[in-house]
């Protein structure tokens, strides 16, 4: 035998394996084996389907009709290339066809890769917020200031400033830059805000226990005391 022919057949060889492993590929996760449709195919897929493919694998000469419209690897009536790879012209049915496309599709999926982190326990401090933010403008816009449960924000200046601002339960606030500003607010964590026309709830009252982006014609600029009252127990 010639040198070229050695060299030949090692090349032919060598280009029947494109896809060999260069490393360990991953294992896949329990309930999956490899495909290995071809030489290097590691896409993971249930037992059953591996079978599948080594059975159409068994039927492939069987299914080509050499010297068709594709040439040497033309399908018989019927059958379509799986093209589990690129180069994987097998002949198989449609359905085979599309399940090797939504396996190749699903194979990230399937390998084990490290243990799930568990589910981290509850953690207070994380719960939601429970709090009621008030906004300058629409869409949560301009300055804002947030309130906690419990908060009773007067937009007035503090009558009284040698008062405590918290009977322990209950924060009292007094910003009077604020009179006549809220145009937005978010409430969060199941509270409920409420608006007052006037300080010490007086006048018209609005009571909500969603956010608004927007507070209405009837609100903008015209609360001057605000409550934020949640579930749960207070913050003081
Ligand atoms: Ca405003």
């Amino acid at each position: 035998m010639s040198f070229s022919k050695i060299a030949l057949i090692g090349a032919v060889v060598f280009a029947a394996w494109p896809i060999a492993p260069a490393q360990a590929q991953p294992a896949c996760r329990s309930g999956y084996v490899w495909r290995e449709a071809f030489a290097g195919d590691y896409v993971c897929v249930p037992p059953a389907t591996r079978s599948q493919a080594a059975g159409d694998n068994g039927q492939a000469r069987a299914r080509r009709q050499p010297g068709g419209a594709y040439g040497p690897d033309t399908c018989v009536q019927g059958y379509v290339w799986r093209e589990a790879g690129p180069n994987d012209h097998v002949c198989v049915t449609p359905d085979v066809r599309a399940q090797a496309a939504a396996d190749n599709r699903a194979a990230g999926t399937r390998v084990s890769g490290p243990a799930a982190p568990p589910p981290r326990p509850p953690d207070n401090s994380q719960k939601q917020a429970r709090t009621c933010t008030l906004y300058e403008h629409r869409d949560y816009g301009g300055a804002h200031y947030t309130l906690r449960n419990g908060d009773a924000f007067y937009m007035v200046r503090n009558p009284d400033p040698g008062v405590g601002r918290s009977d322990g339960i209950h924060r009292f606030i007094y910003e009077p830059s604020w009179n006549d500003k809220v145009t937005s607010f978010e409430v969060e964590g199941g509270c409920t805000l409420t608006l007052w026309e006037h300080v010490n709830r007086g006048g018209h009252r609005f009571t909500a226990n969603r956010s608004y982006t927007f507070v209405g014609d009837g609100w903008n600029d015209k609360a001057s005391q605000a409550d934020c009252s949640c579930p749960g127990g207070a913050n003081y």
